[in-house]
């Protein structure tokens, strides 16, 4: 399990993070959806049957949704309506869970705002 130390939070350099590198094609990934802004692809430690992590693909500053404003609505709803048609794609018709970590406390790892799209099992509530 990951733990809050284990997140380093990077500054934004502007440099290409490792899921611009994903979005250019420069890393490998199992892409399950793509459109104009949101690239979508299989999580390399899932943890669930099905966990799809879904990203801008202009991060325009987004590193995690704490640093949204205005200018980043149009993708936030963007990526939430991807989410859902990935959901569909995948058969998640009993339902999902959709998860945005945010910083340290969040457990964020990769500093490219995303969602995590986790199903195809029974989810527990409290998360951990
Ligand atoms: P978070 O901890 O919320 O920042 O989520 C980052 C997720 O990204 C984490 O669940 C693992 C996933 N991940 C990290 N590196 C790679 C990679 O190189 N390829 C893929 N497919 N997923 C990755």
């Amino acid at each position: 399990a990951k733990t809050a130390a284990a997140a380093a939070v990077t500054l934004d350099t502007g440099a290409p993070t490792l899921f611009d590198k994903i979005v250019s094609r420069e890393i490998p990934a199992t892409v399950v959806y793509e459109d104009e802004s949101v690239l979508a692809f299989r999580d390399i430690n899932p943890q669930a049957p099905v966990h799809v992590v879904l990203i801008p693909k202009r991060r325009d500053g987004l590193t995690q949704l704490s640093k949204a404003d205005a200018r980043h609505k149009d993708v936030l709803g963007q990526l939430l309506l991807a989410a859902k048609r990935v959901a569909d794609q995948e058969g998640l018709d009993n339902g999902f869970r959709v998860v945005i970590n945010d910083g340290p406390n969040g457990c964020q790892s990769v500093y490219h705002l995303h969602l995590h799209l986790l199903g195809g099992r029974q989810m527990k509530w409290p998360p951990g």
